[in-house]
C-alpha cells in the first residue's frame, strides 16, 4: 500500500514536470509565431548571438572600443543634455541626439544600465529627433542587447517574448578581457526616431530587464 502510494506520487510528479516543460517550450514557440515586434525593426526571433539584424532599422557592429575611446563617447552623449543627478534625469533638447547607453559597466550596480553618468535614468527626447543610439558593453561576464518598448515593467525572464519591439540594438558579447587595463569593449550604434509617447528601454537578454536592466524613455 505505502509502496504504490509512493509509485502513484512519483508518477504523479513526473507528470507534473514533463505538462511543465511541454507548456514553457509550446508557450515559447506560441509567442515567438505570434511575434511580438511592434513597429519596428526585428523580423522573427534570431537576435541571440548572431550578431545580425533581420530587418528595417539600420545597425552597424562597431569594433571593440579602447577605453579612451568609451570616454570620448560618453562625452558625445553628454552634448545637449541636462543631466539631472538628484532627479536621475536627463532631458535632450534638439533635433539630432546621440545616446550612449553603457550596459552594466564597472562601478554600477550589477543589471543597470548607465547613460551620461546615471543609473537607469529617465530620458526625455523631443517628438522627432533623430536619436542615434549607441550600445556598448564594458561588462564582464554577459551579453547585452538594447531594446525600446513601449511595454511597461515589471518585466519577465523572456522579456522578448512578451515586449512590443520599436527598437533594437542585439546583443553584445562581455569585454574582450577579464582585467580592466587591457579590456576592450565591443558597441553597436543604430538610429531611432519615434513618435510621441513614454517607452521603456531594457536589456532583452534573459533576465536581465528583470533583475533592473531598465528605465524610462519619454518622447514629448
Ligand atoms: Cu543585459
Amino acid at each position: 500500500m505505502m509502496h504504490n502510494r509512493r509509485v502513484v506520487l512519483i508518477v504523479v510528479a513526473v507528470t507534473v514536470i514533463l505538462l511543465a516543460v511541454v507548456l514553457f517550450f509550446g508557450g515559447m514557440l506560441f509567442n515567438r509565431s505570434r511575434g511580438g515586434f511592434g513597429t519596428g525593426s526585428m523580423m522573427g526571433g534570431g537576435m541571440m548571438g548572431s550578431g545580425s539584424m533581420m530587418g528595417g532599422s539600420t545597425t552597424s557592429n562597431g569594433p571593440a572600443i579602447s577605453n579612451d575611446q568609451l570616454q570620448q563617447l560618453v562625452k558625445q552623449g553628454e552634448v545637449g543634455a541636462t543631466i539631472n543627478k538628484a532627479a536621475n534625469t536627463v532631458i535632450y533638447t534638439g533635433t539630432n541626439v546621440n545616446l550612449v547607453a553603457l550596459a552594466s559597466p564597472h562601478g554600477v550596480p550589477n543589471m543597470t544600465w548607465e547613460i551620461d553618468g546615471l543609473v537607469n535614468p529617465t530620458i526625455t527626447i523631443p517628438a522627432g529627433a533623430m536619436v542615434n543610439v549607441t550600445l556598448v558593453n564594458p561588462d564582464w561576464g554577459y551579453m547585452h542587447g538594447f531594446e525600446v518598448t513601449t511595454t511597461p515593467p515589471p518585466y519577465s525572464q523572456m522579456p522578448m517574448m512578451s515586449v512590443n519591439n520599436d527598437f533594437m540594438l542585439p546583443p553584445l558579447p562581455q569585454r574582450t578581457t577579464q582585467s580592466l587595463g587591457t579590456a576592450q569593449y565591443y558597441s553597436r550604434t543604430g538610429s531611432m526616431s519615434l513618435s510621441t509617447g513614454t517607452y521603456y528601454y531594457l536589456c532583452p537578454v534573459p533576465g536581465h530587464a528583470q533583475q533592473g536592466m531598465f528605465g524610462v524613455l519619454k518622447i514629448l
